[in-house]
């Protein structure tokens, strides 16, 4: 199956930053397909029902505060394996434990400020594509590239 879909954001610090590009490119290279984009400033209700799992942590409030200072890159990527493979290619949730080559190891230091999010598993990423797009907003179609990725 080669349909999965993750949902992956740059973060606040990652659109700031310059980095909406080269984490594109990632993406692409690596043979997924972008399915739905949009650069949108969430709001507190909105981010406290994305991270509803982690309402009991202590850096809660820093995370929603971080999370709506500036307008974030939200997107659907789809391929096989596109939740695990997504996770991997954005690296662990601490910057300074992700191997150079991963996202998060190349171009982030701090947890509280790792740049982008991606969907730890499928059921998760079904949610989070529902609460980040409105039907309509994601596309379906067949890439020009995909028999030259998939066999
Ligand atoms: P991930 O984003 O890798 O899925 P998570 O879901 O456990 O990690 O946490 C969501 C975000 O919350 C994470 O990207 C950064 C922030 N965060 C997690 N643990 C933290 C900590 N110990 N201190 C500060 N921020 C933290
Ligand atoms: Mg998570």
């Amino acid at each position: 199956m080669s349909n999965e879909q993750t949902f992956i954001a740059i973060k606040p610090d990652g659109v700031q930053r310059g980095l909406i590009g080269p984490i594109i490119s990632r993406f692409e290279a690596r043979g997924y397909k972008l399915a739905a984009i949009k650069l949108m400033t969430a709001s507190k209700d909105h981010l406290e029902k994305h991270y509803e799992d982690l309402s009991e942590k202590p850096f809660f409030p820093g995370l929603i505060k971080y999370m709506g200072s500036g307008p974030i890159c939200a997107m659907v990527w789809e391929g096989r394996d596109a939740v695990k493979t997504g996770r991997a290619l954005l690296g662990a949730t601490n910057p300074l434990a992700s191997p150079p080559g991963t996202i998060r190891g190349d171009y982030a230091i701090e947890t509280g400020r790792n740049i982008c999010h991606g969907s730890d598993s499928v059921e998760n990423a079904k949610k989070e594509i529902a609460l980040w797009f409105k039907e309509g907003e994601v596309q379906t179609y067949k890439s020009a590239l995909h028999d030259w990725i998939y066999e």
